[in-house]
């Protein structure tokens, strides 16, 4: 039990917490002091008592995750990170949402040293943390040994009444409980408050009820001040490992805000100095000076630090005597914390060949990756209930599932927005590389997770098939015209359009070794041809970007020799751009408009981004600047080609919705056929059309 001494304690150390949110929001007169209010008192319980933690090494890898999915409450987080000796001192807290602060508006990973993940936009950290829980699983089952436990890190999640509206916080839930994560603890913030007013305006559901269905255990605190019943709800959870454990926490929002408690006028604004000192009054909490921390609260945060240190000493000396003991592994794990891939992994990559017939590039994908998957361990991935249409299975290797944690599959089910939060939880393990798979067009409906991968740099590979209209029968409504543009759009994300399936190797290659953000490979549904210039030339022009695939010879020109004019080729009069399936058709269009006299040059332009990622001397070797007349070919919306094409170019692409019809009938009217190709081109040489 504990004495009134003790209670007096707790309690300064939960407004300590408390009023250096209030502090932190009304200095920089922007923020949410209401959920950090009511959450005080579960925070400081769970942050001095339960979570493993040491601030001195914020990349511990056993440490236990933390994610406040309520990314809004972000003080909360910045006054426990700093109350707990994280790299975060008071004048950062001071500095609350200015430019250049380590506390910006909401936490960013890799910003602020002890933020897991990125939050704000609703619903994503508690998806994130799904994919947490399924790498910890993982990462015992690939690392443990009896009398080992090198990873038994549990992931504790805050949420609001805005993550549980959200789909994507339904979606993630449902996965987690179907996977028994019994490593995922989730507490409710219930605190009957949203942005708008009531949560009672737009959101009646029994929420633990639905997390019983979902297969989760819950447990129920009426009233987070009484501390007692705190303790006991997260002791509960804790030895909880069967289940995902939801603790549904009744809070009041800006709770001792005599006006604004309890109202949303606590959620997105500051106190306003009045209601502030009335609130330090209701505390007993001296007025000045702000952003006061009483030794008390020092004490109680240094204990919680040198438990923390304690308990990853102790963890760093198991793992010296696991490297001794399972030398391969340790070695197979220390390299994959320093971001190492195996050795001559790459050596494993499939060599396609024209001899191999047309080939889909989704399924050169599934053929890449059944070849690399035994050299690379940590690659996992899987689908949102599209594996076989993907081609993401790793055949012969287990789903992840119940009791087979150490599997290579996911079945994510048909929740594309689950899936693609949970592969950025998943990667920010850093043990794994994942991917996921799903249609084009899907990809907006997963776009908010890959976004925040973007922004936080997650090595995550995103597998799109069925990429144009010429997927076919399934009609405008699965046909993508957008999604390409989009995608390019996100900075920091990768997209590559392999042209066959010699690019889509090169391709997946790439991928691997981009360790800088997420990439999105985007493939066919329907077979292409394979060229030989591709097998020659996209290994090393593939991570360039873009590469000349093809000069074909004009009809009728002189050779330069011929023509006395030294041993350089004159450079082309058009240039023909491609990516994906209309290189294949580029390179029928560019040899028919050699046989007219043309010097032509086809560009394979499988991404945008390695190519801008070039020196400039290599962008103009392949795009020469005097080189005025350009067609850009892609079967989707010409947003952003200008920018290769130029003023004097054009964009050969498709600006309205697709049709339902076989592929074979879409070429025609849609104008993607080497004669449609050829006219155009020759209209923009300015030779009228004879097509040939
Ligand atoms: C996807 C998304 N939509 C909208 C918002 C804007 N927003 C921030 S907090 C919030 C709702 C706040 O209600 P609740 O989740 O109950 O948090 P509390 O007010 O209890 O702190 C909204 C709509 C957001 N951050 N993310």
């Amino acid at each position: 039990m504990a004495t009134s001494a003790n209670r007096t304690v707790d309690e300064l150390v939960i407004n300590t917490i408390r009023f250096l949110a209030v502090d932190m929001v009304e200095k920089a007169n922007s923020g949410h002091p209401g959920a950090p209010m009511g959450l005080a008192p579960l925070a400081y319980q769970l942050w001095t008592r339960h979570l493993r933690f040491n601030p001195r090494d914020p990349a511990w890898p056993n440490r236990d995750r933390f994610v406040l999915s309520a990314g809004h409450a972000s003080a909360l987080l910045y006054a426990l990170l700093h109350l707990s000796g994280y790299d975060l001192p008071m004048s950062e807290l001071q500095r609350f949402r200015q430019y250049g602060s380590k506390t910006p508006g909401h936490p960013e990973h890799g910003h602020t040293p002890g933020v897991e993940t990125t939050t704000g936009p609703l619903g994503q950290g508690l998806g994130n943390s799904v994919g947490m829980a399924i790498a910890q699983r993982k990462a015992a089952a690939a690392f443990n040994r009896d009398g080992y436990p090198l990873f038994d890190y549990r992931i504790w999640v805050v949420a609001s009444d805005g993550d549980m509206m959200e789909g994507v916080g339904s979606e993630a839930a449902s996965l987690a409980g179907h996977l028994q994560l019994g490593n995922l603890k989730l507490f409710y913030d219930d605190n009957h408050i949203s942005l708008d007013g009531p949560t009672a305006l737009s959101f009646g559901d029994d929420v633990p009820k639905r997390f019983e269905a979902y297969g989760w255990r819950v447990e129920r605190v009426a009233d987070v001040n009484d501390l007692a019943a705190v303790e006991a709800a997260i002791a509960a959870v804790e030895a909880e490992t069967d289940r995902p454990s939801l603790v549904a926490v009744r809070t009041v929002i800006g709770y001792g805000s005599p006006k604004k408690q309890n109202t949303s006028q606590a959620h997105g604004s500051p106190l306003g100095k009045e209601e502030t000192e009335a609130a330090k009054k209701f505390f007993g909490w001296p007025l000045e000076p702000a952003f006061y921390v009483p030794p008390e609260a020092v004490e109680a945060f240094a204990a919680a630090r040198e438990r923390g240190a304690r308990q990853q000493a102790a963890w760093q000396e198991l793992l010296q005597r696991y490297q001794a003991a399972f030398p391969e592994e340790g070695a197979d794990l220390g390299s994959r914390l320093a971001g190492r891939l195996p050795d001559g992994w790459h050596e494993a990559l499939p060599a396609f060949s024209p001899a191999d017939g047309a080939m889909a590039t989704r399924a050169a994908s599934g053929k890449v990756i059944n070849a690399i998957a035994p050299k690379l361990p940590q690659l996992c991935g899987g689908a949102a209930d599209l594996a076989s249409s993907n081609e993401t299975l790793i055949k012969g290797e287990d789903n992840f599932e119940p009791g087979k944690p150490s599997g290579r599959n996911f079945y994510f089910g048909v929740r594309e927005h689950a899936m693609g939060s949970a592969l950025s939880g998943i990667a920010l393990s850093q043990l794994w590389l994942p991917y996921g798979g799903t249609f084009l067009i899907f990809s907006d409906y997963m776009r908010p997770p890959v976004r925040l991968a973007c922004l936080m740099k997650l090595q995550v590979i995103y597998v799109y098939t069925h990429d144009s209209i010429f997927l076919g029968e399934d009609g405008p409504t699965h046909q993508p015209i957008s999604q390409l543009a989009s995608l390019r759009s996100l900075p920091g994300m990768t997209v590559i359009r392999p042209a066959d399936a010699c690019e889509t190797a090169a391709a997946w290659r790439a991928a691997i070794e981009n360790r800088e953000g997420p990439t999105a490979l985007v493939l066919t549904r329907q077979a292409l041809p394979i060229l030989e210039e591709t097998r020659q030339r996209a290994p090393a022009g593939l991570p360039r970007g873009a590469y000349v695939l093809a000069e074909p010879e004009p009809a009728g020109a002189a050779t330069a020799t011929e023509a006395g004019a030294g041993t350089s080729a004159p450079l082309p009069e058009l240039l023909l751009l491609a990516t994906g399936s209309e290189v294949s058709l580029a390179y029928e269009s560019a040899k028919r408009l050699a046989a007219q006299g043309v010097r032509v040059r086809l560009v394979s332009m499988p991404s945008w981004e390695l190519f801008d990622r070039q020196p400039a001397a290599y962008r103009d070797a392949v795009l020469p600047p005097t080189v005025r007349k350009r067609l850009a070919i892609e079967a989707a919306a010409p947003f952003g080609w200008h920018k290769y094409v130029g003023l004097e170019g054009e964009v050969h692409a498709i600006e309205r919705f697709g049709a339902s019809a076989p592929a074979k009938q879409l070429y025609e009217p849609f104008g993607f056929t080497p004669e449609k190709i050829v006219e155009r081109a020759l209209r923009l040489l300015g030779r009228g059309s004879q097509t040939g």
